[in-house]
This record gives C-alpha cells, sequence and structure tokens, in this order.
C-alpha cells in the first residue's frame, strides 16, 4: 500500500509526522525517526537564546496520558542551524521532510528566529505559538487571540517568505476555526494541531503540585479526542489548508480517525512513550493495513471523510407506526 502523501510543495513518503519535542533535536534521533518510517521529521522548538528548560519533574505518565513541562530547552537558533543542517544532510537518502520548530518571546523575535533557523534550508517552518509551559516567563501564548497569532505569522511570513510556514494551534481556545482562520489570512501556509492541553497534578499526601513548573501540557491518549474536535472544526474553517493533526494519536486507527477528521499528515509523539520506539512504524504499518483492508488506495481517498452528510441508513430513524 503506498502511503505518498502529497503535503504542499512535497510529497511525502509518508503521512506519519514526527511531532515537535518527543525525540529533541538530535540529527541522529530525527534520521531514525525518518527510518522508523515518518513522512516528515519536526525538530524541538528552538528559540534565540539557549535554555535549560525547567527543573524536575518535568514529565508524569498518570495514567491517562502524559503531562509535561519541559520549558522549551534548546541550544538556541545560531547553535540550532548546525543540528538542522546535519539532520538535513541525514534525512537527504530517506525523502522525509525536515520541519523546523522555533518559538520567540515576542513577535519580531519570531521573525529574527525563523530567518536564523532558514540557513539550514529546512523544508518547511513551523512556529510554535502554543506552547503551554513559560505562561511566567512570557505570558500567554500567541496562539490564544486571533490577532496575536496573525502578528507572529506575517512576522514570520515576512522574515522567510520563502520556506512555508505550519503554525501550530493550541487546543485551550473557545474557537479554534477562528484562530486557524486568521493565521491563514495572515499568510500560514499549513497548520499543525494541536499542542498539548494545559493541565496539572497534585500529590494529594505532600499536598504539591508534582511538576516543579505546576502546571503542564496533556499529552497521549487523553488529548486524542480533543486534537481530532480542533481538526475537525479547522478543516471546516480553512478546507483548502493542509492539517497535521496531532494529539493522542497511539495506532492506526487513531491516524486513520485522524485524515477523516480533515487532517492531511499525523504527527505522532507521546506514543513512542506508550509503545517504544517502534511506534511509529506500527502506526504506519497499521494505518496502511487498514486502509487496505477497507479498500481504500491512499491516505488522501479517507481524507475528510466524516465531513459528508451522516449516514442515516446506519441509524435508521424508526419507521412511522402503521394506523
Ligand atoms: O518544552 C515544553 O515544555 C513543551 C513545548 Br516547547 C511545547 O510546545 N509543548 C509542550 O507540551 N511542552
Amino acid at each position: 500500500m503506498p502511503l505518498l502523501t502529497p503535503f504542499l510543495h512535497l510529497t511525502l513518503p509518508s503521512p506519519i509526522v514526527l511531532a515537535s519535542g518527543i525525540w529533541g533535536t538530535s540529527a541522529a534521533l530525527l534520521a531514525r525517526a525518518a527510518a522508523a518510517g515518518c513522512g516528515a521529521v519536526t525538530s524541538k522548538s528552538a528559540g534565540p537564546e539557549p535554555r535549560r528548560g525547567h527543573v524536575n519533574p518535568t514529565c508524569i505518565d498518570w495514567g491517562a496520558g502524559l503531562l509535561n513541562a519541559i520549558g522549551l530547552p534548546n541550544p538556541g537558533a545560531t547553535h540550532e542551524v548546525d543540528i538542522l543542517r546535519e539532520a538535513k544532510a541525514e534525512l537527504a537518502h530517506t525523502g522525509a521532510a525536515l520541519i523546523a520548530s522555533f518559538f520567540a518571546d515576542t513577535v519580531e523575535n519570531f521573525g529574527r528566529v525563523a530567518a536564523i533557523l532558514a540557513q539550514a534550508q529546512p523544508d518547511l517552518l513551523e512556529a510554535n505559538i502554543s506552547c503551554p509551559n513559560v505562561h511566567s516567563e512570557f505570558g500567554e501564548p500567541f496562539a490564544a487571540t486571533a490577532q496575536s497569532a496573525a502578528a507572529v505569522t506575517r512576522a514570520v511570513k515576512q522574515a522567510v517568505p520563502h520556506i512555508p510556514l505550519i503554525v501550530k494551534l493550541a487546543p485551550d481556545t473557545p474557537n479554534i476555526g477562528r484562530i486557524a482562520a486568521a493565521v491563514v489570512d495572515a499568510g500560514a501556509d499549513a497548520i499543525c494541531a494541536i499542542n498539548t492541553m494545559p493541565g496539572m497534578l497534585i500529590d494529594v499526601e505532600s499536598g504539591q503540585p508534582i511538576l516543579h513548573n505546576r502546571r503542564g501540557g496533556v499529552s497521549g491518549p487523553a488529548l486524542f479526542p480533543i486534537a481530532l474536535r480542533c481538526v475537525y472544526e479547522i478543516h471546516q474553517a480553512v478546507p483548502n489548508t493542509p492539517i497535521i493533526g496531532t494529539g493522542g494519536v497511539t495506532t492506526g486507527k487513531d491516524a486513520a480517525a485522524m485524515l477523516m477528521a480533515g487532517a492531511t499528515a499525523v504527527g505522532v509523539g507521546s506514543a513512542i512513550h506508550y509503545r517504544g520506539p517502534d511506534a511509529l512504524t506500527l502506526i504506519r504499518d497499521e494505518l496502511a493495513a487498514w486502509l487496505d483492508s477497507h479498500g481504500h488506495d491512499s491516505p488522501a481517498a479517507i481524507h475528510a471523510l466524516a465531513h459528508r452528510e451522516p449516514r442515516y441508513d446506519l441509524h435508521p430513524t424508526p419507521a412511522p407506526i402503521p394506523k
């Protein structure tokens, strides 16, 4: 079953995308994800300056998902360029695309960081405007309002007009379709939906929040239905914009549902924690087998299927009672 996936100007070898963060920015791990079956791999978001990230504990498996507050550890944009260059060279023979993810503290710095990372000539840029874990330092994420999300998008497109831009949105907003429409209007070429959902856990014996940062982002299976709903609403708002549907995808069937909601490609992150490093290959192969067994010849064949009129023949309305 060929899983070739047209995405903007690219044809990805598969619709599975390594989500940002889960395997850091090691060129070797990005290459490993490509070899494992990803059609594109996303680096850990880099910012204007090097950061250590938050103090431990930074991640916990709480049963129905993960909660993390890693705190954007990264080597800074200038050093990141070297890592991205190395990753790009390692990916060359795989056909997988390199997505360079980045964040910043101000609209202007988003443009500056994008311009620095562009030196490595990644295939795509991902503006992470939705990290939930730096509230105390940077304030409200730019993804919180249509205005701030659009302002970042414009700044990045102005700084780097020649590399297609993906904007990564946050789930905790009352109308994610409106935010998506605003960033597309401002020049975004694609959307990644979603980042983790803000949450927290408290150890009742000590009365303390478990994460040192107190709050964190929920990922894994608990996030899946939220991500699916967000992707569905974004596709309704911007039906011609490709979406990387990300959030709790753990199986091939989850990936199929994400495509049906309106995603063009499917991000995978926490599944690597649940299923081990083979998760990427397993999900890709399960998706291929599912498509095959249901008579679909490509991932595109089920794209946005859930937006069709409901099939009432599956849930017939009761026949009128005969008089
Ligand atoms: O590093 C993090 O704490 C982090 C980031 Br940048 C992000 O975008 N999402 C997340 O859940 N954690």
